[in-house]
């Protein structure tokens, strides 16, 4: 029998490339995201596709998105915890509050709800895998990222934590930590359609595939391999905050 992902954040960069990547392997997948037009378009391109639209910050829309599902779809095997943005890069003193507030509640609140509900079912039926895309920027701090940076570190402890509140039940947790991907990533954060023409100039970025096959991987191991974290890094990234440009 087929399996059911369920991706978060699947209408742009490393969630679309994760759902493609997955539907061609054979899951039946669920996508989300605010953007019902991307997300319909999607589906049409993949067979067995449920699209969900909701605000993942919204906690009754997450929770009756989930409970509403129809019941051919309701067995979700794998949670891929996608959905995530930083807005601004600033020192902490300059940042906007509506920035803090909109990423503590999608990367880290957001998370939390959608995982709260599938994670229930995963426990009454003893299996199923989450994946949590967090980011260097969980490994390391840097400035002008403060509050990004704690939120994907936040990422980071609810894996590991997770990991071993979900143990008992023979669920596996990971997470997938990438570097620089050239996604809408830019564009989001610093506001400006150009964004990516400035921030991904003089080296090869990833792209969002590169991450959609490092989540493949994870998603096709046997039963008894659990791949706890993959750090992935463009060749020209050293660190967080070190690159090779030309
Ligand atoms: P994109 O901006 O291309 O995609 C972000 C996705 O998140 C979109 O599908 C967006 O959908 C969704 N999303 C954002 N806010 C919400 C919300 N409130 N409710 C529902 N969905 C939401 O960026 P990436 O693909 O790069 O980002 C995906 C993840 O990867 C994020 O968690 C990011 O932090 C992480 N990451 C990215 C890196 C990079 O360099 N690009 C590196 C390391 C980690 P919509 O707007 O339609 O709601
Ligand atoms: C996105 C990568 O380095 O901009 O998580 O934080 S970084």
């Amino acid at each position: 029998m087929k399996k059911t992902a369920l991706i978060t954040g699947a209408t742009s960069g490393i969630g679309k490339a994760t759902a493609i990547a997955l539907s061609n392997k054979g899951f039946r997948v669920i996508i989300t995201g605010r953007r019902q037009d991307r997300l319909q378009s999607l589906c049409n391109q993949l067979t067995d596709c449920l699209a969900l639209n909701f605000d993942i910050r919204d906690q009754i829309q997450v929770y009756e998105a989930i409970k509403n599902l129809p019941k051919e779809w309701s067995q979700i095997d794998l949670l891929i915890n996608n959905a995530g943005l930083a807005a601004g890069l600033e020192p902490l003193h300059e940042n906007l509050i509506d920035d803090w507030e909109q990423m503590i509640d999608t990367n880290i609140k957001g998370l939390l709800y959608i995982t709260k509900i599938i994670a229930k079912q995963m426990v009454q039926r003893q299996q199923g895998q989450i994946i949590n895309v967090s980011s260097i920027a969980g490994k390391e701090a840097y400035g002008k990222g403060a509050v990004y940076c704690a939120t994907k570190h936040a990422v980071e402890a609810l894996t590991k934590a997770m990991r071993i509140d979900f143990n008992p039940y023979g669920i596996k947790v990971g997470s997938v930590s990438p570097g620089a991907v050239e996604t809408e990533f830019s564009i989001v954060r610093l506001k400006d359609p150009d964004a990516n023409q400035k921030v991904y100039a003089g080296y090869q970025p990833l792209k969002a595939d590169d991450i959609a096959d490092a989540i493949t991987y994870m998603a096709t191991r046997p039963p008894h391999v659990n791949i706890a974290d993959i750090l992935i890094l463009p060749t020209a990234q050293a660190s967080a905050t070190v690159f090779n440009k030309k």
